[in-house]
């Protein structure tokens, strides 16, 4: 377990975790955060006992990448991936604002996959959004699309269309301009990947509003936690893709005989380093620079194998 001596723990999620951080004279309250992104990883909605050596820290990069490269798109609440982060977090913790989130998970999906490949069967619809009849799985839509979902506690978030996003956020015109940013992120984002051999087929955003009302992007973003990468070798239309990350440890739990219920099995070696692999592989395509530049970056040591 992730527990960061002193700090006050403010939420978990299955693979990360979110403290406050306080300067004197802070009073009450935190205006900071630190995002701790663990070596878990997750297939099927359950998390396996074996950790990803360096997962974490990739993530963490990948996240820090994209808060650079998209800064002229949006603002968002990156403040510092070192200054007081805790040695034990090096390189896989940030620094953030703390703001005030909206209550909407914000997909972009660019390809027809997963929930949304489930939706379209059954209605030609997703989000509301009437899609060109016969599509295959895993297909590039025409546009990529605003796809929102609630924000579950437990469980799954569900689909819902853009009046009932505004509803929730309560502010049509800022919940266009949230979608308006979204699609661009994720343009700008899945046009730089691709240039890579890197399909970014749908992913997720939060965004938050800071002190001043503006809008920030939030949460970790464009990473394989909150987006499906696939391979761009070997890519086709009609079935479901292998995940850039996450394949080999889906393909050996499928032989496993695992029946995808917790507890989530135990990793084999062989397994976890070539996830580890890909993992790198996968910081290494999009960034075009070498996993250990972060390492240096951040002042951290990568994992020992
Ligand atoms: C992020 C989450 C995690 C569990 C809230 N800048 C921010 N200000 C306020 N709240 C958040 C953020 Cl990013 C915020 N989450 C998602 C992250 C562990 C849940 F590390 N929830």
């Amino acid at each position: 377990m992730t527990t960061i001596a002193d700090l006050p723990l403010i939420a978990s999620g299955k693979v990360r975790e979110m403290y406050g951080l306080s300067r004197p004279g802070d009073g009450q309250g935190q205006a900071r955060l630190l995002m701790v992104a663990s070596d878990r990883i997750s297939t099927y909605d359950a998390v396996h006992p074996t950790p990803i050596p360096d997962k974490g820290r990739v993530l963490t990069g990948l996240s820090v990448f994209w808060f650079d490269k998209t800064r002229h798109i949006v603002a968002n609440h990156l403040l510092s991936a070192t200054d007081d982060v805790p040695e034990q977090a090096r390189g896989r913790a940030l620094v953030v604002r703390r703001l005030q989130m909206l209550p909407v998970e914000c997909v972009v999906r660019g390809y027809i996959t997963g929930s949304g490949w489930k939706d379209y069967q059954a209605s030609g619809r997703v989000s509301g959004i009437e899609l060109p009849s016969g599509l295959g799985e895993s297909e590039r839509l025409p546009e990529p699309i605003f796809t929102p979902s609630t924000k579950a506690d437990e469980g799954h978030d569900e689909a819902i269309d853009f009046d009932r996003a505004a509803e929730l956020v309560g502010d049509r015109a800022l919940m266009k301009r949230v979608a308006d940013v979204a699609v661009e992120l994720y343009s700008f984002a899945a046009d730089h990947a691709r240039a890579n051999g890197v399909i970014l087929a749908d992913t997720k955003f939060e965004f938050g509003l800071d002190e001043g009302g503006e809008l920030v992007v939030g949460d970790e973003v464009l990473t394989p936690d909150s987006s499906r990468y696939w391979p761009a070798d070997g890519y086709e239309v009609g079935r479901g893709q292998p995940s850039f990350d996450k394949q080999y440890v889906r393909d050996w739990a499928s032989a496993s005989g695992w029946d995808r219920k917790p507890p989530a099995p135990a990793i084999p070696e062989d397994v976890v380093d070539g996830t580890r692999a890909r993992y790198i592989e996968a910081y290494e395509r999009i960034t075009g620079e070498p996993f250990q530049a972060w390492l240096d970056r951040v002042g951290a040591q990568a994992a020992s194998r």
